[in-house]
C-alpha cells in the first residue's frame, strides 16, 4: 500500500501562511475596499489611464545600454518575466501576490530623490541619477528565496551597494546602515491601514551591506524595474530572506545601533534581523529546509532543498564567524 504522505513545503497556493498573517484581518478586508473603491471598479489600468509618461506594468519598454555580464548565476534557470513581475510581495500595493502587479502601475518614479543622512561625510538630498549611473550597470542574476518558502532566479541590473555607500564616506560610528522605502498613502494604498509601521524599512550591518554580493537594483531582465518590483531603486541581498530586499528606496542612513526594521518589528520572534537564509534553523510555523522554486504548478511543485545562505556561503560565511546563527536569524 503506498500512503502518500505530503511532505510540509509541497504545500498549495491557498495554504501557504504567509507574512501577512501578522496584520490584523479586520483592518485587512477595510484596507482592500479603500483601495478598491480609489482605483475605481477595475484594478487594471490600461496605457491610456495610466499616461504615456508613466511606467507599464509587464512591459519591458526601457531597456538600458551596454550593461555588464557578470559571472553571477550563469547556470541558473531563470524565471520568466511574467512569473517574476506578477508573483510579488510589496504589501503597499496589497497583500495578494496580485495585487503589485495591478496597483503599482500609478507609483510615480521620476524624479526620484534619496536622502542620505547619519555617520558620513557626505550627506544631503540626490536624484536618483547622480546616486547611479547608467554606465556603471551590470547584471546579477540571483536567487530570491523569500521567508516563505518560494523562491526564484532573477537577473538583475544595478550596481553593488559598495560602491554607492563609498560615495557617501561613512564614518567609523557607522556600524549599520539603515533603508526606507517611499511613505505615500496617496500612490500606496496599503499605507492607508494595517499593521505595519509605515515606511517599510530594513538594515544591514555595515560590512555586511560592503559586501560584494548586497545590490542596488535599478532594472531587471535588461530594464527598468517594473513599479511592482520595487522601481525605481531597491535592495537586493541574496543570503538573506527577501524581506530584507527592501524596495523603493527613499532614505539611506548611516546609523551605530542595529536599527529597527519591519518584519522584526512585527514578530520579532519569527523573523530575525539577520535574516539568513538557514536551512537549519525552522520558521516557527513552518520548515525551511525546502522551497517550492518558482515557477511550479500545483500538481507538480517543484521542490528543492534550501541551501545555507541560499548558496552563497563562499561570498558571507566570513561575516558571521563566531556567531550563533540560531539566536542571530
Ligand atoms: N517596501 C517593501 N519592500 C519589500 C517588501 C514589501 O512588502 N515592501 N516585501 C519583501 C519581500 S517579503 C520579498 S520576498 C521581496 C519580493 O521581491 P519581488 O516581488 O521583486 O520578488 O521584496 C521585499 N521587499
Ligand atoms: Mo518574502
Amino acid at each position: 500500500m503506498i500512503i502518500n504522505v505530503k511532505k510540509k513545503s509541497d504545500c498549495y497556493e491557498y495554504e501557504v501562511t504567509d507574512q501577512s498573517v501578522y496584520l490584523n484581518r479586520r483592518q485587512f478586508i477595510q484596507t482592500s475596499s479603500i483601495a478598491a473603491l480609489a482605483l475605481g471598479s477595475s484594478s487594471v489600468l490600461t496605457a491610456k489611464e495610466i499616461g504615456n509618461d508613466l511606467s507599464i506594468p509587464n512591459s519591458l519598454s526601457v531597456s538600458f545600454n551596454n550593461i555588464l555580464e557578470t559571472p553571477y548565476g550563469q547556470s541558473e534557470k531563470v524565471a520568466p518575466f511574467d512569473v517574476a513581475s506578477t508573483y510579488n510581495n510589496f504589501y503597499e500595493f496589497g497583500y495578494g501576490k496580485g495585487d503589485p502587479a495591478k496597483k503599482a502601475a500609478l507609483l510615480k518614479t521620476d524624479p526620484w530623490n534619496i536622502v542620505v543622512e547619519g555617520e558620513a561625510d557626505v550627506i544631503g538630498t540626490f536624484a536618483l541619477e547622480d546616486i547611479i549611473k547608467e554606465n556603471q550597470l551590470e547584471e546579477r542574476i540571483y536567487r530570491l528565496r523569500c521567508v516563505e518558502a518560494w523562491s526564484m532566479v532573477i537577473p538583475w541590473v544595478g550596481v553593488s551597494l559598495a560602491t554607492v555607500l563609498k560615495k557617501f564616506k561613512p564614518n567609523s560610528k557607522a556600524k549599520y546602515v539603515y533603508f526606507e522605502t517611499l511613505y505615500d498613502p496617496e500612490q500606496m494604498p496599503g499605507q492607508r491601514g494595517g499593521n505595519i509601521e509605515w515606511p517599510y524599512r530594513e538594515g544591514l550591518r555595515i560590512d555586511e551591506a560592503m559586501n560584494e554580493l548586497a545590490f542596488l537594483a535599478v532594472g531587471m531582465y535588461g530594464s527598468v524595474l517594473p513599479n511592482q518590483n520595487g522601481a525605481p531603486i531597491r535592495l537586493v541581498v541574496p543570503w538573506k530572506y527577501g524581506f530584507k530586499s527592501i524596495k523603493s528606496i527613499v532614505k539611506i542612513r548611516f546609523v551605530e545601533e542595529m536599527p529597527d526594521t519591519t518584519w522584526n518589528m512585527l514578530a520579532p520572534q519569527e523573523y530575525g534581523f539577520y535574516a539568513n537564509v538557514n536551512p537549519g534553523v525552522d520558521h516557527p510555523r513552518w520548515t525551511q529546509k525546502q522551497e517550492r522554486r518558482l515557477p511550479g504548478g500545483i500538481l507538480f511543485p517543484n521542490v528543492i532543498d534550501t541551501q545555507m545562505f541560499n548558496g552563497y556561503q563562499d561570498e558571507v560565511a566570513d561575516l558571521y564567524s563566531g556567531m550563533s546563527l540560531v539566536k542571530n536569524y
